[in-house]
């Protein structure tokens, strides 16, 4: 009877010592085995801190928001807890180890990849690759691409950014940036897509060429290196940097939690285990800090898109706080035009609107500090999903769906001096009497307006000189 007993606790010990994260294999590297995904429907708080006591890997951070789903891994013999505990869910891949193994051995049979082959963006690539793609770039076309180190991280890689512009000085800029999260990796192939377009297309597509002559357009594609380079060679589904967080087992800072603005707040963690800890102040980590000197450094930014995965989302700020962010609506205006460029490629309708009102408050996100510290229009993109370890054919439409609407973007910063009419035009002006009509003169991330210096020009009918 007594060796029953202690048989029994044996047993249950060993269950919950295997319960503590996944198993890793003798490589080192973490294994999702029988793992679930699972998309769920928490209809209550407590089921929400049910959720937060079990092994589950959160993915996407939408906890407790009005029963919207929220995505988790879940260990094979945790299942049964989500049961228990009359959770509405369902299993959207049964085995994430699966198309992680997979993934990995069609990489490994595709070899050393060619910096310059055709077909570069038919699969994902790792972080070497990527930096060999900048440097090739950077040595095909010298007079138009500069690669600049903005920082190091901590594991001591560097931080690379591409600048990429015609002859001339003195332009507005745009900034493409992504993977501030690491297993994102759809996220720096759409942004180097971009980049390619316009590189190649230099002196080939009139347009293209205006476009790079008048615009300084910068990519930054991995802003999170150690992440990035983690989730490729010891844990696929890896968010955060890598952080030794001191006096913690857990490793990592979420770096959009990070930034200065809203940092602390809700929608952010002060635990070092969770997904989306916030560091121990704003700009903690060497990753947020080269961004920010990158900022700093660049006031003729304009407009910025901070690519991530997945949802298909197209979100500007505030991300902290719900409400207005002062900005006359233009991040809503210029939001339209992309989702309907977007939606003109594939069909594809991305969901539009403020971070913190379409998909989930979140503090410290680098799209508040961007807006509202440097005033640049600010857009956090949602790629494609519905997983972060996707089939490699979602690359290129995934990435021509979103090419108009970033070269819309460069487009609307090539002239960053904007005129808004609060009340409208008037159709008809009387002769020889006064027609007041208000006009909002802003410059977008660029210099301020010499007061006195603005003219009205004016023509009757619809040609002809205006005087
Ligand atoms: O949570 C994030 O940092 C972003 N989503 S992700 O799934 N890629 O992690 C969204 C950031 C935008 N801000 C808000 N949703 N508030
Ligand atoms: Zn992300």
């Amino acid at each position: 009877m007594c060796r029953w007993i202690s048989l029994i606790v044996l047993a249950a010990v060993a269950v919950l010592m295997m319960g503590a994260g996944p198993a890793r294999d003798n490589q080192g590297v973490v294994r999702f085995d029988n793992h679930k995904l699972v998309r769920a429907w928490p209809q209550s708080p407590d089921q929400i801190k049910r959720l937060h006591e079990l092994d589950v890997l959160l993915l996407s951070d939408r906890e407790g928001i009005g029963g919207a789903p929220v995505d988790y891994i879940v260990p094979p013999e945790v299942m049964a807890a989500l049961d228990e505990m009359g959770l509405r869910y369902e299993v959207i891949k049964d085995n994430v180890q699966k198309d992680i193994d997979d993934e990995r051995a069609r990489l490994a049979a595709a070899g050393p990849v060619d910096p310059r082959g055709r077909g570069w963006f038919d699969d994902f690539k790792s972080l070497d690759q990527i930096i060999d793609k900048l440097e090739a770039w950077s040595v095909d076309y010298p007079d138009l691409v500069e690669l600049i180190d903005i920082g190091d991280s901590i594991e001591g890689r560097d931080i690379w950014a591409l600048r990429l512009t015609g002859p001339g000085e003195d332009k507005p800029a745009v900034l493409f940036n992504a993977t501030q999260h690491a297993r994102e990796w759809i996220a720096p192939m759409v942004a180097m897509y971009i980049v390619d377009h316009l590189v190649t297309q230099y002196g080939v597509d009139p347009e293209i060429t205006d476009l790079v002559d008048d615009v300084e357009i910068f990519l930054i594609p991995v802003v999170n290196p150690d992440g990035y380079s983690y989730s490729w060679t010891d844990y696929r589904y890896w968010r955060k940097n890598r952080r030794d967080n001191e006096g913690s087992p857990c490793y990592g800072v979420d770096p959009n939690r990070n930034w200065e603005l809203g940092w602390g707040g809700g929608g952010s963690s002060g635990d070092p285990c969770s997904e989306t800890y916030r560091g121990t102040a704003p700009f903690s980590e060497p990753c947020t800090q080269a961004m920010e000197a990158f900022y700093n450094a660049h006031p003729n930014l304009v407009a910025s898109i901070d690519f991530h995965s997945h949802g298909e989302y197209i979100l500007y700020p505030w991300s902290y706080q719900g409400g207005g962010c002062d900005d006359d609506g233009m991040h809503q205006e210029v939001g339209e035009v992309m989702q309907s460029l977007i939606a003109s490629v594939h069909g594809y309708n991305y969901t539009l609107g403020s971070c913190y009102n379409v998909l989930y408050q979140a503090s410290g996100a680098s799209v508040d500090w961007t807006w509202g510290d440097q005033g640049v229009l600010s857009y956090t993109i949602e790629l494609r999903g519905p997983d972060f370890v996707i089939p490699p054919s979602e690359i290129i439409p995934n990435s021509e769906e979103i090419l108009p609407a970033a070269l819309y973007l460069t487009e609307w910063c090539s002239s960053p001096m904007k005129f808004l009419f609060p009340e409208g035009l008037p159709q008809i002006v009387q002769a020889n009497e006064e027609t007041p009509v208000r006009v909002n003169i802003t410059v977008w991330g660029g210099a301020p307006i010499e007061p006195g210096t603005e003219k009205l020009l004016a023509r009757i009918g619809s040609d002809g000189p205006f005087t």
